[in-house]
This record gives structure tokens, sequence and C-alpha cells, in this order.
């Protein structure tokens, strides 16, 4: 595993590290006074500590942007194909820490503090985390970037500038609570506004937001400003640096105006004009049912002011448009951004003035599709009348490529009229919508998946009829984290055990970590791994009780699942889990074990019930095992509020398990587990996702897998009965019984009967019952070896040894030369 295949592999030769003993910290030091002198205007004694981190993070910027301007000249000077990720979300969290160690200034910057009488630390906590997304698929998108940059590709991410990004969780009475993310209060440091690339935006109709809904006036044109803000993305070593180019909404001169002359003038200004809503807040929903019209407009915002961008820097390098899929590969972010379809199609037939068949042909192979989620609830359909009132040239267009297609098919499959129906690109009923799955895989070239059972999936039984008429275009690409941000920044204790024993070529080259293997028959680096590992639970503890108060016991087993909360994802399994082993120790049959801390994060959609009901849950548990002397010492549960990217960076160092616990075939990959994974956490999860794969790589041994396959729980339907279980298992039976009798709400009578009547009387669509027997036994094998500190000590190491397939790199590699057909293009 971990091969490295294709051209484009990361940088293998590494440039000298700068700042090393020999060289001065002076440079470094005399940006930072004057920024404080300059910018702030402050004497640097004086400084607050957010001052303070300005002044840093621009000196900084002063030492990449040459580097930025040279790998954008360069691009421009060489005119290689191009990539261009397209996202509605990238998940960035904090970039102070991250770009100085991309830029290998570490001991610079270290040194340049030290010498002032400053606290690093201190300075990086003032940086807010850049939330712009919901999970996974906003994350893989910043990992990716950090790849290419890493890899030296030519490649921009085009996102939205969100004034609020995800929400702040905060937990009252064990309540999730959403307070906006106003994370642009203060100037963010990063960020260049380049006011003359705007582009306009044009749609047929105009908008205004009455209470929070969208209102469409009719037949009253419009344009939107589309305004870019920049972002360096730096690549290791900081050769390359990339750019992010967030777009933020501003209103036209022409835009509403009308409302001038009818004499609301302050009301024009300040309530129905909306051109700058558009990019006010991210929707907060992930993998679950939406359909808001302002969602709709912020898709057709990213796409159209992209689509305008890019195709001007395509036309002033080259006056040949046949050549535009040489020049030009669009990657779109699961089904987001698939109004890149019509909008290609429109810009090459009304503005390039091209053929139907060619403009076809050029928009297919510019464009490429990603899939992350198999859930129906989650597959994008927009009706019709969105269409039909803001965007009606497209969905012409978006009619001629349903025409053309269904001819293809009925040509195909003569009589056939039920598969038809199926494909089509318009789903027909009560209110007809377009499917914006079907035209992402009718109008590219590529659609993949994100792990290899997910691909399997997705062409197996989700667009089985497209994947039969489409077979060459379907591929797998399992996904991959970034080793720098997610180990060299997380875990620097880790990443100097590492390069201890293997050198530091794993940084860009991660498929060198299976040289550790050896590693786990000696006992030194075991004992260096377990001190590690103990170090960072210890760092951990600390932070945490600084941070909410609660204490934490480093010695005991620091068990963890941290990720959105929703039924798939079975956080109520591991719940039930802590029960039941609650209540052994109750009961007083629990042998003596080693004593444990389960640790809960994730956020809720606002407006999902029930995974904000399974968060109240998790904190009345908690909260009752805390009262509870017999528990005291043996187990805690910690419901983490406000899980993010920088959360994240210091629990997964600290963990001893990963729960990877998803109904099988309802994670597509999974990207946390590969995180827990190169961190030296052992993994207990289902045969879902990438967890598959890891386990492969890994070997099954070392890992701790059980519960129903996807082929089971697909068969599921004709045998599956929970109340069976919950009537032949004592143990299940016992903790419904205590749920129910309300011995974790006894001032909330009934407050968690809905999930209990979700997990017997509704059938328990996602398999909990079925799965927790095997779950706890495969808990029970885990705690008898975490006794034997040396055997698992063996384990963790060759679970780090097997992580190497799991870099972003290595996908990204895949991308390149399966998908896109880019090299690396590096800067002089
Ligand atoms: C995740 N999807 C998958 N969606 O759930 C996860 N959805 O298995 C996978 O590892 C990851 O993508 C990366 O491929 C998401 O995170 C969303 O966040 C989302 C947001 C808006 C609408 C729908």
């Amino acid at each position: 595993g971990g091969d490295m295949d294709g051209e484009a592999t990361a940088g293998a030769a590494v440039p000298a590290r700068q700042g090393d003993e020999s060289s001065s910290a002076e440079p470094l030091n005399r940006l930072f006074v004057r920024h404080l002198m300059s910018d702030a205007v402050v004497e640097p004694a004086r400084a607050y500590e957010r001052q303070r981190f300005e002044a840093v993070a621009r000196s900084v910027r002063d030492l990449l942007s040459q580097r930025w301007i040279d790998t954008q000249r360069s691009y421009d000077r060489q005119n290689p194909k191009r990539i261009y990720y397209l996202s509605m979300e990238f998940l960035i969290g904090r970039s102070l820490s991250n770009n100085i160690v991309n830029m290998m200034l570490d001991p610079l910057v270290a040194r340049a503090l030290r010498d002032e009488g400053l606290d690093v630390m201190a300075m990086v906590e003032q940086e807010p985390d850049a939330g712009l997304g919901n999970g996974g698929l906003g994350r893989l998108a910043a990992c990716f970037l950090d790849s290419m940059a890493t890899m030296q590709l030519p490649a921009m991410g085009y996102g939205l500038r969100y004034e609020y990004g995800m929400f702040n969780q905060s937990i009252v009475d064990g309540w999730q609570r959403e307070r906006p993310d106003n994370w642009l209060r203060r100037q963010d440091p990063w960020e260049i506004s380049r006011r003359s690339e705007a582009v306009e935006i044009k749609l047929a109709a105009t908008f205004e937001m009455h209470q929070e809904r969208l209102q469409v006036v009719p037949n009253r044109p419009s344009v939107l400003v589309g305004v870019p803000y920049d972002r360096p993305i730096v690549g290791f070593g900081g050769r390359t640096v990339n750019s992010l180019r967030l777009w933020s909404a501003a209103a036209h001169d022409s835009f509403d105006f009308q409302e001038f002359s009818t004499g609301d003038f302050v009301g024009a200004l300040v309530g129905g004009i909306s051109a700058h809503t558009v990019t006010r807040v991210l929707y907060p929903d992930d993998s679950t049912e939406m359909g808001q019209g302002l969602r709709f407009v912020q898709e057709y915002f990213l796409v159209a002011c992209s689509l305008a961008d890019l195709v001007r820097r395509f036309r002033s390098a080259n006056d040949d448009w046949s050549t535009l899929p040489d020049k030009v590969a669009i990657q779109l972010n699961d089904t987001h951004p698939t109004l890149a379809v019509p909008e290609l199609m429109r810009i090459l037939l009304d503005e390039a003035h091209l053929g139907w068949d060619e403009a076809w042909d050029l928009t297919q192979r510019t464009l490429a599709y990603t899939n992350h989620t198999l859930l129906p609830e989650a597959l994008e359909k927009w009706p019709l009348h969105y269409f039909q009132q803001l965007l009606p040239r497209q969905l012409e267009i978006i009619y001629e490529i349903n025409h053309r297609f269904l001819s293809e098919v009925r040509r195909l499959y003569p009589g056939d009229e039920a598969r038809v129906e199926r494909v089509s690109l318009i789903e027909e009923g009560a209110e007809d919508k377009v499917r914006m799955a079907n035209l992402a895989i009718v109008g590219s070239h590529s659609t993949n998946g994100v792990a290899a059972i997910h691909s399997r999936l997705l062409r197996s039984s989700t667009v089985k009829d497209l994947a039969e008429i489409f077979p060459e275009r379907f591929n797998n690409k399992t996904n991959g984290v970034t080793p720098r941000r997610w180990l060299t920044l997380a875990n620097p204790g880790l990443a100097r055990t590492i390069t201890s024993v293997i050198g530091e070529g794993w940084v860009t080259d991660f498929g060198q970590v299976a040289r550790l293997k050896p590693a786990a028959d000696d006992r030194g680096i075991r004992e260096m791994v377990l001190t590690t590992k103990r170090d960072a639970k210890a760092q951990f503890g600390t932070w945490l009780k600084a941070a909410t108060g609660e204490v934490v016991d480093p010695d005991s087993i620091f068990d963890c699942q941290i990720k959105r909360i929703h039924e798939y994802k079975r956080q109520m399994l591991n719940a039930l889990r802590v029960v039941i082993l609650y209540n052994r120790l109750r009961t007083g049959s629990a042998a003596d074990v080693a004593p444990r801390t389960f640790f809960f994060a994730g956020k809720a959609a606002p407006a999902y019930r029930l995974a904000k009901l399974i968060i109240k849950f998790i904190n009345n548990l908690a909260g009752t095992i805390d009262g509870d002397p017999v528990a005291r010492g043996r187990l805690k549960v910690v419901f983490l509020p406000e899980y993010n990217v920088s959360l994240a960076e210091r629990l997964i160092p600290a963990a001893d398990v990963s729960n990877q616990i998803s109904t099988a075939g309802y994670e597509a990959s999974g990207t946390s587990n590969m995180k827990f994974m190169m961190n030296g956490a052992l993994t207990i999860g289902t045969r879902d996702g990438a967890t598959i794969e890891m386990a492969e790589e890994a070997g099954e041994e070392n890992f701790f897998l059980f519960g129903l396959t996807a082929q089971e729980v697909a068969d599921s339907a004709g045998w599956y009965n929970p109340h069976w279980h919950h009537d032949n298992d004592p143990e299940t039976r016992a903790a419904f019984d205590l749920i129910a009798g309300d011995f974790f709400s006894q001032n909330e009578r009934g407050a968690f009967a809905p999930l209990l009547d979700r997990l017997l009387k509704d059938g328990d669509h996602y398999r909990h019952l079925a799965d927790l027997g095997s779950y706890l036994e495969a808990d029970r094998a885990l705690c008898a070896l975490y006794a034997d500190r040396d055997a698992w000590a063996r384990k963790a190491i060759l679970n780090i040894a097997g992580s190497g397939k799991f870099s972003s790199d290595r996908t990204i590699a895949q991308y390149a030369t399966e998908i896109w057909g880019v090299a690396p293009c590096p800067v002089p």
C-alpha cells in the first residue's frame, strides 16, 4: 500500500529548514516590531495578544508574498493545464501555525518570539478558526489544497467568503445552542481583496430576503457583483504558493435601485436589497435535506463567478476555445457546484458562439464530479421554478441536454420507459425538480466516489442506470488527509519520534511510514511511542482543565468519537455501550477494568431534532455518571462543545481509541478515521467507508472490526427486528429500562422517549441493536489489549506504519493523473 503511482508526487527533495542554528532570527524580529509600530501603532511591550498575533501573521505573510507572486507569474508564463477545485466549503481552521510549518519557519519564529519574551501558543490561539464548512467534505477540500500546493500542481480553489461560518456551539442544560460565528469581526490578516478582478453575475429576477426566506421579484433582471478575496495556500517547503479565491457578493449599481425611485431610500438600503446577503452565512446542514432559495443562489453565485474568472484567464493566454480541456480541469466537490454544467454551456454557446456539439464536448471534457454521499435525503434536487425565475437560459440548456440524452437512452434501450424516467435529469412529481447528481454525471467525463466500497455502491445501486450507460466515467479516489497539519503541526511529539526512526522524508512522501514496521519489534521504540502518547494526553488534560474546568485522568483510556451528530454515524450506539458498561459497574458485574474516559464532540444541524436530542442524552449520561461514586476513577463521559478543526488538532494526538461505527454502507469514506490512525490510535469500527481499506493496510489483526457488513445491512429488511434484541439480550433490556425509567432524566421525565421510539417502535433504521452485542465484544478485546501496554504499543506502531496510503498527497496524485491529466509546474 501507500504507493505513489503517477508522475505527480510530492517533492522528494525538501529544501533546507530556514532558521537553523546558523541563520539569524533578526529579519522576523524586525518585521514583527515594524508591523506593531506601523499597523497597530503600538509600542511592542504594550501590545495586546491580538495585536501581536496580527503582527506575526503579517510578518509571515511578508515572507511568503514574494513566492506567492512568483508562483502566479510562473503559471502565467508557462501556461500549463490548471486545476480548479470548486467547493461550497473549505474548512480551513487556523492558518498561522500551518503557514509557519509549511514555510519551515518554526525554529525561526520560536527563536524570534523567545527573544522578544513572547508566548507562541497564546498568539496562535488568537486566530479564529476559518470554519467555512460543515465537516468532512469541507475539510477534505482544505487538505487537497495543501497537497496540491505541496506537489507543485498549478491549482486554485474557488469558494465563497461567508461572513459567518459554521455556527458556534455551546451546551446549556445539556442542549446544543447555536451562536453566529462572526469570524471576520476583526480584519483577517491572510486575505487580499482584489476589487479590480470583480465579476458581474446576471440573474433574470431580483430577490429579497423576507423573514429569512428568499422572495423572488420576477421579470426584473438584476446584476450581482462578485469580489474575489485571495488566501495563500503554502506548499510544504514554501516553493509553491497557490491561491484559494473566495467570492463575496456585493450589490451592483443597477441592483434593484428601482426602490430608490419609488421613494423608499432608507428602506432600500437597510431592508429588502439583499445582494450582499448572498454570501452572509454558510448553511449548517450536513447530509440532511435542505432546499432553500438562498442556497440555490449561493450555488449559482459560486459557479458563475468562478467560471467567469477562469474563462477570462484562459482567454488571456489562449485564443482557441477548442483547447479548453487541455488547459482547464474543473473538479466539482459534490453536486453543490453542478450548475457549472449549464453555465459553461451557456458561455460556450452564447459568448463564444460555438455550436452545440462542440460546446457539449468541451464541457464534458473539462468537468469532473466527486460524489460524497449515498443518503437519498442528501442528494440535491432543485425545484424547476427556481430555474424558471432566476436562470431561464440555463434551464433551456438543461432541457436540451436532457432531450438529447434521453433520445440516446431510448436508442440504447428501446421500449424501456421506466429506465428513461429513472435517468432523466428532471424528476416529475407534485413539484418538478432537477436531479443535480444526474446532471453532474451526464455533463462530465468523470464521476468518483471517495472510498472503494462507496464507489462500488454508487455504481451498483445509487446511480446504477447511469453507470450502465457510462461505465468508463466511474472511478474511485479513496480520500486522504494532509500529514503536515495532522501530524507535523498537530502532534510535533509523535512527528519527532517518527523522524528519529525513519528520517523526515515521510512529511512529503508519506508511504515511507511503512518503514516503521520493524520498529514494532523494538522495545525502545515501543516505549518512546507510549511516552509520546502519554505526554499528548497530559497536554490535552491541561488544556481541557484550563478551557472548561473539566478534569480527566491521562492514565485512563481516551476513547473518542468526534464527528457531526447524525443517526447513521450512530453516536447512540456508542452511548448505549457506555450505559451498559456503567450498568455493569452499578450491578457489580464488571471485573477490574482499565479506567476510561469517553470523549464525544460534534455539531447537530440546527433543524435536526433527533440529533440534538442525542447531544442532550450524552450530556445527561455524563452528568449522571459524574454524580455516581461507583463510577469515580473508572468511567467518565465528556461532551466537548464547539467541535472544530482546532479542537480536532488537540484531541486526536491524545486519543487511544477511535470509534468509526457507522451503519455499514452509509459512511462514504470518513477522514477523521485516517487522522486517528496516523496518530497512533487503535480503531474500533464497522466495515464501512475507508475504514475497510485502513484495516486492509494495517492488517485486520491490528483492528477491532465488528458488526454487520454493508451487504448484511442491505439484506436485513427481511429479518431485522430490534424488539428481538431488546427482549433477548438482558444487558440491552436493562439499558433501555434505565433510559425509559428516566434514570438519566430525573427532572426531565420522558425526555428521551423519542430516542427509544426510534430504536424500537420505528424499526431502528440504522440497525443499532443488531451491532450492539458485537460492539461490546470488540470493546472487551480492546480493553484486554490495553492492559498489556507493550502489546498495545506494537499495534499502535503497526497502525501508524499502515497509514501511508491515507495521505491526501496519494489521493491528489491519483486525481492528477487519472482524472485531470495535470503535471506539476515547479516555480523556478
Ligand atoms: C462527507 N460528507 C461524508 N457532507 O459523509 C464522509 N453535505 O463520509 C466523507 O469522508 C467526506 O464527506 C469527505 O469525502 C460531508 O461532509 C457535507 O458536509 C455536506 C454539506 C452540505 C450538504 C451536504
